[in-house]
């Protein structure tokens, strides 16, 4: 069937995570790049972890949790502001520079596009909007009404029916390969952003159905 409605990952895929680093450094010096990586697939590792425990937690409170665990793992204290000052970084994160074009040349096709997301509708909401990304958007799609977390398919039902679209005419287009798999197995299709040629896909029985390696080239 024809794709008729994409969904958007946010972060890691319109959204830069990385971006949070400049605050990183100015607090904890060199070890900013390891305490990003532990942090980032610790938040995912707690998402997937209260999922399957049917432990549901807003996503700032796993992400919040997460970088306390990153901290911890690399012997760093910091004051609540210095602290603060990080989480802060995270609600201002910006898009990547192939964001804007993609989705306003998609905008002008017939297809419909939101952005889906962990992360709780208003968060979602204000990260894309001072990232200058939410007007390309029909509407911002978010798990929080489903109490779990991608790549359960709940999530993926949840965006079809939020976006009144049958399952199989919608695609996934994301940077996290767990997003990926997960949409494909919920029935939609699934696309890739492979923005780092060495990133491996999950040697799993079944691949991507397409792979991008930017937004631009969708
Ligand atoms: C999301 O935005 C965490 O990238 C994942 O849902």
């Amino acid at each position: 069937m024809s794709i008729t409605t994409y969904a958007f990952d946010v972060y890691g895929t319109l959204i830069n995570t990385d971006g949070v680093l400049t605050q990183l450094r100015s607090t904890v010096g060199e070890k900013a790049a390891a305490i990003n990586a532990t942090w980032r697939s610790k938040q995912l590792e707690y998402s997937f972890r209260r999922g399957l425990m049917l432990q549901y937690a807003p996503f700032p409170q796993v992400t919040a949790e997460a970088l306390d665990y990153a901290l911890a793992l690399h012997d760093i204290q910091l004051t609540d502001l210095a602290r603060e000052n990080i989480l802060a970084a995270y609600r201002t994160l910006p898009a990547f520079p192939d964001a804007v074009t993609a989705l306003r040349r998609l905008g002008e096709s017939r297809q419909k596009i939101y952005a889906f997301s962990n992360g709780p509708q208003s968060v979602v909401t204000a990260l894309l909007r001072q990232a200058g990304l939410l007007l390309y958007f029909a509407g911002v799609v978010s798990v929080e009404a489903t109490q779990t977390f991608k790549p359960s398919p709940r999530v993926y039902q949840h965006f079809a029916r939020s976006a009144q679209t049958a399952i199989e005419q919608c695609a996934l287009v994301s940077g996290n390969t767990f997003d990926v798999l997960g949409a494909q197995a919920a029935g939609m299709q699934g696309i890739w952003v492979r923005r780092d040629p060495d990133a491996v896909f999950d040697p799993w029985e079944r691949g991507a159905d397409r792979v991008v390696d930017s937004l631009e080239a969708l």
